[in-house]
């Protein structure tokens, strides 16, 4: 009886280590709070076209990202609070480079001189 706890016992510890490894693995394969979510208009309208953006990624172009171009389109932006995004004028990271820092909230890109401007990304991930 002894025995049969015991197995048991190490059998919910086996459980318990595998679940633990297996959420781990889930968090190195989405870092939940890297991302950026842009908008089309300003003030994160979400009346007008979203979307959010897994990182860590980059984009030379922006011209079809989940089936929009966004190019030259963005307009406000949220960034989680695991990302940190260089954002270029230009496409192929080129021209005026402007960064955003992790948790960072900006409802008006024009303020940077930056509204409808922006047409390359690189979204990376915080240790
Ligand atoms: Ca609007
Ligand atoms: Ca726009
Ligand atoms: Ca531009």
């Amino acid at each position: 009886m002894v025995l049969f706890k015991l197995f048991i016992v190490c059998g919910i510890i086996a459980v318990g280590a595998l679940s633990v490894e297996a959420a781990d693995m889930e968090l190195q394969l989405v870092d939940k709070n890297c991302w950026i979510e842009i908008f089309e208009d300003d003030t994160y309208d979400a009346d007008d076209p979203h979307v959010k953006i897994q990182g860590p990624k980059e984009f030379a172009t922006m011209t079809n990202l989940e089936g929009k171009d966004w190019a030259d389109d963005i307009e406000s932006v949220i960034v989680g609070s695991n990302a940190s995004v260089h954002a270029y004028e230009d496409k192929d990271f080129k021209g005026t480079e402007i960064t955003f820092a992790p948790g960072q909230r900006v409802p008006n890109l024009g303020k940077l001189d930056m509204a409808n401007d922006i047409e390359s990304m690189k979204i990376s991930c915080q240790k």
